[in-house]
């Protein structure tokens, strides 16, 4: 079936595009596209064009899963310029969202109009790339350079009122009949005739406006290839005329194009729309109603869970055993509440409406009723159990019980109860209204319908749900443990936080784990490895984290942690009395310190998520090597340009991972670098994580 067609109606050629499931430019649609721009352009019968598409959106952009395809003409740049050459008027009718290329067609258009819903944007640097087919030219000439230049640094939309105040559409219009109107507004072009945006003159910018772009980028986008090119393009369109800008722009979109950063970017987008293929569960899988969720224990992390529910929608009740806890609960949210009046993302009048849906007591039977139960209690295996025994006594059949457990043993918890098949792990991560990443965990028992609910309720939520098996610390807190040992062996043999912390930093992580650790608490970390009773025989195991907690160093919470912290400042300061001890401590240990170099740093750190992420793939605990990818670029910090670990690996090579994971083993001994066996084929026959990928669906 064609994607694109074309009908006459009264004169005007209405060209349709309908290519599931976002109109993409794929070489059918562009090579539509061109042939009927040619054919209604030369049509004596033709005096105006519309440009419409079927279906939930208009054209979203070029098709990226093409960029890694050798390049088919007609390329889109001689596309969007053929239509601004069109001595008959064309008019872009735009519904969903017009993104990228699809931004770029309308804007080669002499004419936009869009309802009231839509979405206008140039996304590209979120793909590590830059608007390549003439955008980075036309959106100054319509909207102005500073303009252009913040929509496509943040390559976040704007709607349609936005887009018509600032000039990018010429008509906003609330109709079921887009196609009507389409054609109503292009008779009206009739006598207008042609606008060509590539004539239109750029207007005047600030002198300083550049620079003080490249200085925002230089904190804002720190390391990453595409946004000082497009500065670059935009400063061009303010200064040479359109041809020369758009060869310019070509070629900086080919770099970027080629660039592992927009290879990584590209991975992680597809990996986080690849999440939701679970084996076992397809669009005919049941899914239970949830209206009311009930969340228990009122702490940080159930306050914000709560607030989260609220916000999607929910009926939401808190529950905890005490008057002074709900009190911290209720004061959380109102709190969340207030963080998002002042950042303008929430209005007081919707927060008085919202809390309508919120009921707190420290009854257990006014959880009877709840659809979904959400536990956040304290991270012991006995208590959680309690809690799931009487959660089964009280609850009504149906109901999902879940765990926001971020490290125990799911079927243990759900062997509390006579339903476990209703039991699963629901691990929202820190803090739980702004993370995007929920890990869902499956227990031997836990039921389609369950997993299906959840998934279902992880995009209510705005979510990123990702299924994983139950093990120890679930996928990313169990690669963290490898992450983390390897920090506090080379704290002993060596290298002090600050600078392993800067060398992480620098290398693409948010923050170095020292200054993670600080931030969530080393108190948690501690007691989490007190309950545990399988870790290592050996001394040096997170023995600085430990010292530090034995000494009520938690933190940015205590003002002292691995780091010391002014009051009210979460700026980490180095602690000589820290090094004083980690010296006396390596000493006491009989490790002789030595310089280390970043690169050891980086491998021993990111080499040992590899290996345990392989390990993962090898027991079946997570379905493909990209979810770990989505786990450690959503929850963990991991640099999204760099894909995430695995797709780090693949870009490395893991024939060159998996021999120095050898030679970490033969220094540092088999019980922390035996390498996985899945790593060790693929780096046999010289294979990769995304051949593995391939193959397990
Ligand atoms: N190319 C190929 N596939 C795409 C696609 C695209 N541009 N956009 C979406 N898909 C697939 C996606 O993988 C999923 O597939 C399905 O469509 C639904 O997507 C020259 C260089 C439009 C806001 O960056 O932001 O133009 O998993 O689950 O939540 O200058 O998709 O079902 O098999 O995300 O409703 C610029 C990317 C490209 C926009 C819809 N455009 N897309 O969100 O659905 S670069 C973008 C989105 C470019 C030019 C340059 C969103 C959406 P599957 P979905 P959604």
């Amino acid at each position: 079936m064609k994607p694109v067609h074309l009908e006459l109606r009264d004169n005007i050629a209405l060209i349709s595009i309908d290519s599931p499931p976002v109109n993409a430019l794929s070489h059918a649609v562009r090579d539509g596209l061109m042939r009927f721009i040619e054919q209604a352009d030369a049509d004596a019968e033709v005096n105006a064009i519309a440009i419409i598409c079927d279906g939930r959106t208009f054209i979203a952009g070029a098709d990226i899963r093409e960029f890694d395809m050798p390049p088919q003409a007609p390329h889109l740049p001689d596309i969007v310029d053929r239509i601004d050459a069109c001595e008959t008027p064309v008019v872009a009718a735009i519904h969903g969202t017009a993104l990228g290329g699809g931004l770029e067609v309308a804007m080669g258009c002499h004419y936009r109009i869009a309802l009231a819903s839509a979405k206008l944007g140039l996304p590209e640097v979120l793909l590590g790339l830059l608007p390549g087919a003439s955008g980075t030219q036309r959106l100054p000439r319509l909207v102005g350079a500073e303009m252009a230049l913040n929509m496509m640094l943040s390559g976040k939309p704007i709607g349609a009122k936005a887009a018509l105040d600032a000039g990018l559409i010429d008509e906003v219009v609330t109709t079921d009949d887009l196609a009507g109107a389409a054609l109503e507004f292009a008779a009206t072009a009739i006598d207008k005739g042609p606008r060509h945006v590539r004539d239109l003159p750029v207007a005047e910018v600030a002198d300083d406006l550049f620079e003080k772009s490249r200085i925002n980028i230089a904190k804002k986008a720190r390391g990453l290839f595409s946004p000082e090119r497009i500065i670059r393009c935009v400063e061009l369109s303010t200064q040479v005329g359109y041809d020369e800008g758009c060869k310019v722009e070509r070629e900086l979109f080919m770099e970027c194009k080629d660039s592992p950063q927009s290879a990584g970017l590209r991975h992680a987008f597809f990996a986080e729309r690849t999440v939701n293929k679970v084996p076992d569960i397809s669009k005919e899988t049941k899914v239970k109603n949830i209206d009311k969720v009930a969340v228990l224990g009122a702490g940080t992390m159930g306050a914000g869970i709560a607030y989260s529910c609220l916000n999607a929608g929910y009926n939401v009740h808190l529950l905890d055993n005490n008057e002074e806890g709900l009190e911290r609960g209720r004061a959380t949210i109102h709190k969340l509440f207030a963080g998002g009046i002042a950042r303008g993302k929430i209005s007081e009048e919707k927060k008085l409406e919202t809390l309508e849906r919120l009921s707190l007591s420290a009854d257990y039977d006014d959880v009877s009723d709840a659809d979904l139960v959400i536990e956040a209690v304290f991270e012991n295996m006995a208590i959680k159990k309690e809690v799931f025994g009487k959660l089964d006594e009280v609850c009504k059949q149906g109901a999902i019980l879940a765990s926001n457990t971020s490290t125990l043993d799911v079927d243990e918890i759900a062997a509390a109860t006579k339903r476990p098949q209703d039991v699963i792990g629901l691990h929202f991560f820190s803090p739980a209204h702004i993370m995007r990443l929920l890990e869902i965990i499956r227990g031997k028992e836990t039921s389609a319908e369950v997993i299906a609910t959840s998934l279902r309720l992880t995009k209510t939520l705005g979510k990123i749900g990702v299924v994983v098996g139950n093990c120890f610390g679930f996928v990313g807190n169990r690669m963290l443990y490898s992450y983390g040992r390897e920090n506090q062996f080379l704290l002993l043999e060596g290298a002090p936080p600050e600078q392993i912390d800067k060398v992480l930093y620098d290398w693409g992580m948010a923050m170095g784990p020292n200054a993670v650790g600080d931030l969530a608490g080393l108190d948690v970390g501690y007691k989490a490895r007190q309950e545990r009773t399988d870790l290592p025989d050996d001394p040096r195991f997170y023995r600085i984290a430990d010292m530090l907690a034995e000494l009520g160093r938690y933190g940015q919470k205590t003002g002292k942690g691995m780091y010391i912290y002014e009051e009210g400042s979460r700026q980490p300061t180095p602690d000589p009395q820290v090094q004083i001890m980690i010296d006396k401590e390596s000493r006491t240990l009989g490790i002789e310190r030595r310089d280390i170099d970043a690169e050891e740093i980086i491998e021993r750190c990111i080499y040992g998520l590899i290996n345990e992420g392989a390990k993962i793939l090898e027991e079946g605990i997570a379905l493909r090597a990209s979810d770990i990818d989505v786990i450690w670029t959503n929850g963990y910090g991991f640099p999204r340009h760099r894909g995430g670990p695995m797709h780090y690996a693949d870009t490395v090579e893991l024939a060159k991972i998996y021999a120095r994971i050898c030679e970490f083993r033969d220094q540092f001994g088999a019980e922390f670098w035996e390498p996985s066996e899945l790593l060790a084929e693929l780096a046999g026959n010289g294979g990769s994580f995304a051949e593995f990928d391939k193959n397990a669906k």
